[in-house]
């Protein structure tokens, strides 16, 4: 006889000592039902259930911080006081000096240069404060950084709310 075929026979002869017919099924029956209530265990599908009920950035809202434009804006948008995306609020006047950057759209693929400007002449408005600092430079670049308040060239200095203002169409 091979010698592999006298060990596997010498392992199932006593296993067959060891066990009996009856606990064997047993033990098979035991495999089976936990085989078939493995799928009934409790899974954690939050991160499924977050990602499909996540709103998705609106980039063509102005009322939200995510709208295209909105790429290097600091403050709060006029859109939310009274205002426009790209106008002030009645009672305010635009900053004459402001902050430039320039923002990707999405829609067109095109990079557009636009201008940040504050409105001025009332209190802070504490509606929808959004910052984002895409290609935001240190404050040593004054016309790139926009944590200023460019409310103080104005008459009247307090700071109200940030409008965006499209310049034109950045070229490559
Ligand atoms: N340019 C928005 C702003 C206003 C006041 C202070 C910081 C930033």
């Amino acid at each position: 006889m091979h010698p592999l075929d006298r060990a596997f026979e010498s392992s199932a002869r006593s296993l067959a000592k060891r066990t009996s017919r009856r606990s064997l099924l047993a033990s098979l029956g035991r495999m089976l039902t936990g085989a078939a209530l493995l799928p009934l265990l409790p899974i954690d599908r939050t991160a499924r259930a977050q990602s499909a009920g996540a709103a998705q950035p609106d980039i063509n809202d102005a009322r939200s911080c995510d709208y295209w434009k909105y790429c290097a804006i600091d403050g709060f948008l006029c859109s939310c006081c009274g205002g426009s995306a790209h106008s002030c609020p009645p009672g305010t006047q635009p900053s004459p000096i402001t902050w430039i950057g320039t923002c990707h759209n999405p829609n067109d693929d095109r990079h557009y240069i636009v201008s940040y400007n504050d409105c001025c002449g009332k209190v802070s408005c504490g509606s929808c404060f959004c910052n984002r600092n895409e290609n935001e430079k240190p404050m040593y670049r004054l016309s790139r950084n926009n944590d200023v308040n460019w409310c103080m060239a104005n008459t009247e200095g307090d700071y109200h709310c940030s409008v965006s203002v499209i310049l034109g169409v950045a070229e490559k």
